[in-house]
């Protein structure tokens, strides 16, 4: 291991070190070699109970990379599929973005060019909640994420996520809101705030990341992109930019004393993670730590679980290349002071939300982290141990999915992408004695 790697391993799990990994992560570039992982653990591969002799994936790769870790991609689908009854239980949403159920079974969505909107259980869309600000919907950027306040049942408050329009281009920004209903399926938003936003602005319309995830400290997380071009890609390696980062405030939008780079003046302390591209797939485990599928380059989409301080590598090291078929940078999938992803996808799948499966009524997805595909056209069920992956199962819907959630129910909802979005609605095939029935 090199001295710089070795430091920034030491350096990582304590924040009065923070600064000392913050200075050598500039140079912990790709021209370090060898590379190192801090990864850790054995690399054993991991085996799974039920899990078959083929993987997933049958097409071919985009890239000649190969991983460095067992089950690191292509890992087998389960012995037996599950089968899946799919039912369209919400029509009608105009590119819809995500979707939050509210405590009583009712959902909140959010569409992409500014309006959110409350769906009655029978799946009723309601005219759209007022006072929802300007919003930059080109391209990528739009009305994004939604998540529901700990305790929305009784403060009403939602947390949003969305480009905003800024002085110099467009940035994400994410705010947070009083909900109140008129009784007639819609209502307005009251107390608007920003709590944070990401900076600097830039001018484009790619790459804004979203994903706001509440953690059980009652921190918020938010994922951000990069913004995709080559000329602001590099500052996902940048402390001091915000682009291409996960971050971790609190509800004002305050960083945690405890965040890893609290207090040092390099870099912002509202960093959780950086070298992210484009995160869009973020969820929690059950062991309430953070997990991200982000939108990688071609053949490059990564599953990571964040931890505090470190390096996911973009745009240093990538087992992906440019869509135009050209290496990116030093064409290397491993850097010293990096973290190599848990698993990648090439092809990619293009994630989209995640869910973290808890309900009843599939019990070979329990605890399965269940992917959005906006390129795979369905959902990507990843079973883990030991924060390795060990099957990974396609459930095709034909469809981009935006956003995936698990209702109260335990069947599994998808939203689709685009122009007459849908809510589409998963039960075990041929088995749902509970909650088949729409009510
Ligand atoms: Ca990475």
């Amino acid at each position: 291991m090199t001295r710089i790697a070795s430091i920034a391993l030491a350096a990582r799990t304590t924040a009065k070190t923070a600064a000392l990994t913050l200075v050598l992560a500039g140079a912990a570039t790709a021209q370090e070699a060898p590379a190192s992982r801090i990864e850790g653990g054995a690399f054993s591969a991991p085996t799974a109970k039920g899990a078959g002799t083929s993987p997933a994936e049958t097409e071919a790769p985009n890239t000649s990379y190969k991983p460095l870790l067992p089950n690191q991609t292509r890992a087998p689908k389960p012995a037996e599929a599950t089968p899946v009854e799919v039912a369209t239980v919400v029509k009608g949403l105009a590119s819809p973005w995500a979707m939050e159920f509210l405590p009583d079974g009712r959902m909140i969505v959010t569409e992409k060019a500014g309006k959110i909107r409350l769906v009655a259980k029978d799946g009723t869309v309601g005219p759209g909640v007022a006072g929802v600000p300007k919003v930059d919907a080109r391209g990528q950027g739009g009305l994004l994420d939604i998540a529901l306040s700990p305790g929305f049942s009784s403060d009403r408050i939602i947390f949003f996520s969305y480009s905003e329009p800024r002085e110099k281009g467009n940035g994400t920004t994410l705010a947070k809101a009083k909900l109140v209903e008129d009784g007639k399926g819609g209502g307005k938003l009251e107390d608007f705030k920003v709590i944070f936003r990401q900076v600097p602005a830039y001018e484009g319309d790619k790459h804004f990341g979203s994903r706001i995830v509440p953690a059980g400290d009652g921190k918020l997380y938010l994922t951000v992109g990069e913004r995709s071009d080559k000329a602001t890609r590099g500052q996902a390696q940048d402390l001091a930019s915000g682009l291409g980062k996960v971050f971790r405030i609190d509800t004002d939008g305050n960083a945690p004393k405890d965040n890893p780079f609290a207090g040092s003046d390099k870099a912002k302390p509202e960093i959780w993670s950086y070298g992210h591209r484009n995160v869009q797939a973020a969820a929690l485990d059950g062991q309430g730590r953070l997990w991200v599928a982000e939108h990688g380059p071609r053949g490059g989409d990564e599953l990571n679980r964040p931890r505090p301080g470190l390096n996911y590598g973009w745009p240093v090291a990538t087992y992906g290349i440019e869509y135009s078929g050209e290496k990116i940078g030093d064409g290397v999938t491993q850097a010293a002071g990096t973290v190599q992803p848990v698993y990648y996808w090439d092809p990619v799948i293009g994630p989209s939300g995640m869910a973290l499966y808890t309900g009843s009524l599939f019990p070979a997805w329990k605890d399965d982290f269940l992917i959005g595909g906006l390129v795979s056209n369905g959902i990507v069920a990843v079973k883990l141990d030991g924060d390795k992956v060990v099957t990974e199962e396609r459930i095709p819907l034909n469809d981009r999915i935006r956003d995936v959630r698990v209702g109260s129910d335990g069947a599994v909802y998808a939203i689709t992408d685009g122009e007459n979005g849908k809510i589409l609605k998963l039960t075990p095939k041929g088995g749902a004695k509970e909650g088949g029935k729409e009510g």
